[in-house]
């Protein structure tokens, strides 16, 4: 009888790979949609293995490029409990991405990790709405059933659903049914728990950019589960524009402007996600008609102040605190304001939730966001107990309990598998309606350094080599000497370059006391990184 080894080998033949090194980044395989066939297949035989690796529990795998133009596609894994990949199995991707052949690459996974062929394996699949995904999630099934393993396709999903269908099926219904309906069940449940629990009226309007991608499709479910407690206008949401084109989330944020196919007028609150929902951007005009960005750092800020407000009133103490997990695209102001204002610990890493989210698990409440929006905040059981024991023994009219209270409640509205863009939108949603602000309330909170961001185009985008946390440039050799001398030149300045995981280019990150002194750095810097580190096409 044929081995489930000498069977993946034989439908690989359906799958051939081409002449392409490819690399697990940032979140997984991206890149142009045409180059991707061979690595769905093979993800599906390597979501087997590390299924039967973890003793048989749900693996899920997420078709999915995000922010990247429609062209592209990607694929990334998602461990037991929602998380991303363990790290020491990216390597394991890549090599089977690239092997010439894969059963030599298979047995050496099976090996290193005796894996027991007889543990039965299962793989949860999603896919966002680029029309590539279609064929992808076919090649993944197949990978999937050549080594033997049960597939669930849940169709089109956003990013973070996916992740929460996971941990709920591996939690056996704890976190929540694993069902589409489920979810937004959970969410709204916590969210109008919330909402009675805060006494204050009023529907805001919110007008939203779906990117032109599956957010859109999903938050108009959500939204006939609100009970009319928000109302939400739907922009871009894909029956016209194409996705994340001049819209979305990550246009935004670089471009700092609104998304094409908005009408909006000052005052408006504006809201943003990217092209699989899970990040969340705020954003507004004033009256003057200046926009007004309120991102990650701006949502990391907010949700800590409430949770330490609350946390202050129910008397609880936690061993390990509450922190803010950032990394380097964190405004400089964002970071003295949780520091000195709030009094609370920042955490820095290197960009991508899978760094972040597993230094925000260092704390009882470890809340974590990328300026891009991209986050969410974790809860340990002490948290839940110590809240419920608080609700149990008080009495039920104090603000003691209720603070108990609306903890718990926002611990069932956030995500804490990955960052969600509508919990996450729930989730400020609930606090700015609780302390009665606006946007510009939000925003006076503290005031972001001007900051600016820069795509260069190099040939080789690895010859850029970084370290403490993608702060400092280690390669090419005299590259940091230049943008310290840059930096020197401007003042509250800070400037950093990066190799972006998710595209071909590199990231130049510059902030300054001014926006014009933060546009020329970044100009400067990004010209350096051209000069020094083999760029191509237009010099900036
Ligand atoms: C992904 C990651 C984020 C990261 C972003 C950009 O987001 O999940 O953590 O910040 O890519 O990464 P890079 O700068 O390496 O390109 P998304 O929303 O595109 O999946």
């Amino acid at each position: 009888m044929e081995s489930p080894l000498q069977r993946a080998a034989e439908v690989s033949k359906e799958h051939p790979k081409p002449d392409i090194t490819f690399s697990y980044g940032t979140a997984g395989f991206r890149m142009r949609a045409d180059h991707l066939d061979s690595v769905m297949y093979r993800m599906g035989l390597l979501a087997v293995l590390r299924s039967k690796a973890k003793e048989g529990k749900v693996i899920g795998v997420v078709v999915t490029a995000s922010h990247n133009p429609v062209h592209d596609n990607g694929v990334k894994l998602v461990d037991p409990l929602g998380e991303m990949l363990q790290p020491s199995w990216e390597k394991h991707a890549s090599e089977l991405a690239n092997a010439e052949d894969i059963v030599e690459v298979l047995r050496g996974v099976v090996e290193e990790h005796s894996i027991d062929w007889n543990v039965p394996a299962k793989v949860f699949i999603a896919r966002d709405t680029r029309p590539s995904g279609v064929e992808f999630v076919k090649a993944l099934l197949d990978g999937v059933q050549a080594l033997g393993g049960s597939g669930r396709d849940y169709g089109v999903l956003s990013t973070p659903q996916l992740h929460y269908m996971v941990r709920c099926q591996n939690t056996e219904g704890e976190y929540g049914e694993a069902t589409e309906e489920g979810y937004y069940n959970k969410i709204s449940n916590a969210f109008l728990d919330l909402r009675s629990l805060c006494g204050n009226t009023g529907v805001p309007v919110i007008k939203l950019d779906g990117a032109n991608g599956v957010g859109a499709l999903k938050v108009k479910m959500l939204a006939k589960q609100l009970k009319g407690t928000l109302s939400l206008v739907i922009c871009n949401d894909g029956s016209s524009g194409k996705l994340n084109e001049k819209c979305g989330a990550d246009y935004v944020k670089l471009y700092q402007c609104a998304p094409d196919g908005m009408d909006i007028n000052p005052g408006d609150r504006c809201v943003t996600f990217d092209g699989d929902a899970d990040r969340v951007l705020y954003f507004y005009y004033d009256k003057d008609h200046k926009f007004h960005l309120l991102d990650g750092d701006r949502i990391a800020t907010l949700v800590v102040g409430y949770l330490k407000e609350k946390l202050d009133k129910t008397g609880v103490v936690l061993d390990r605190g509450l922190g803010i997990v950032q990394t380097a695209y964190a405004n400089g102001n964002s970071t003295s304001y949780a520091e000195s204002t709030l009094g609370v610990p920042v955490a820095c890493t290197k960009t991508g939730v899978k760094h972040v989210h597993h230094k925000a698990e260092e704390f009882d409440i470890g809340v974590y966001f990328e300026a891009n929006g991209h986050g969410t905040a974790l809860f340990t059981n002490d948290v839940v107990r110590k809240m419920k024991a608080v609700v149990q023994d008080t009495d039920t009219s104090t603000e003691r309990s209720k603070a108990a209270k609306q903890v718990l409640s926002l611990i069932g509205l956030v995500n804490q598998t990955v960052g969600d863009a509508m919990s996450d939108m729930l989730v400020v949603e609930s606090i700015l309606h609780e302390k009665g602000w606006s946007l510009e309330d939000w925003a006076a909170v503290y005031t972001d350094l001007p900051n600016r961001q820069r795509k260069v185009a190099i040939k080789n985008r690895n010859v850029i080599e970084t370290t403490d946390a993608e702060r400092k440039v280690t390669a090419p050799q005299g590259l940091q000497d230049e943008i310290d001398k840059l930096v020197s030149g401007y003042k509250n300045a800070r400037s950093f370059v990066r190799p972006s995981g998710t595209e071909d280019i590199v990231r130049v990150y510059a902030e300054a006391d001014t926006r014009e002194a933060a546009d020329s750095l970044a100009l400067a810097v990004s010209q350096k990184v051209y000069d020094l580190a083999g760029g191509i096409g237009d010099r900036p």
